[in-house]
């Protein structure tokens, strides 16, 4: 398997989590990738020109990071990133969701950092803003659980990116529950040999 890659995207530390979590990540092939200057062969396998992708061995390109996460579990046996049973399932997916939209929130402003901020783009990084906020106020009022899934990994890389892109807004600020989770979840070798490089 192949993933195109970049160091510092949260989605491609979700995939490589969830490889090391289940022991597979000697078999992927990591090709350093710069999405935006939209390399051909990175377009061939993902038209929409972002990482992380997966090609399998079969020569298929998976996107996006869920995609390629439930395509990690297929392989080997180890244990399971997406629970089978309807309880655990539905909560690490909707954790994997929360947190997804959390980064999504996050890479809006960071693209609008550059622009002139006009009254249109204030109103849309104030509203990106205000729904990192929220979110993180449900992460503290429902702390995650700390067994390894695709929904404690996903908000772990979250929580991961904010630190490494927006210091300047500490999020563990009135929220001890969850500062005190993630701590705790990066002694798990996944989260914390995958920790992003110095900004
Ligand atoms: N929903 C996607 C998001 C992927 C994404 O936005 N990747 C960024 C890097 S962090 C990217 O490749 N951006 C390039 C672009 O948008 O041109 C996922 O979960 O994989």
């Amino acid at each position: 398997m192949k993933l195109f890659y970049a160091a510092t995207s949260p989605y491609v530390r979700k995939v490589m989590a969830c490889a090391i979590a289940r022991g597979i990540e000697g078999r992927i092939e990591l090709i350093p990738t710069q999405p935006q200057q939209n390399p051909p062969d990175l377009l061939a396998a993902n038209p929409l020109a972002k990482v992380p992708c997966l090609v399998t061995d079969d020569g298929v390109g998976l996107f996006d990071s869920p995609v390629i996460c439930e395509y990690l579990d297929s392989i080997g046996d180890a244990m399971e990133m997406f629970p089978t049973k309807p309880g655990a399932r539905w909560r690490a997916l909707r954790l994997q969701a929360l947190a997804d939209g959390i980064l999504d929130a996050a890479l809006i402003r960071r693209g609008e950092l550059p622009k002139p901020l006009d009254e249109g783009r204030v109103a849309l990084v104030e509203r990106q803003r205000a729904a990192m906020a929220r979110a993180l106020d449900v992460l503290e009022r429902e702390v995650p659980h700390k067994t390894l899934d695709i929904g404690s990994i996903t908000v772990a890389c979250a929580l991961g990116y904010l630190d490494f892109r927006f210091a300047a807004e500490p999020w563990r600020e009135g929220r001890p529950n969850l500062a005190a989770w993630y701590a705790a979840m990066l002694l798990n070798p996944c989260l914390a040999n995958t920790v992003p490089p110095p900004a």
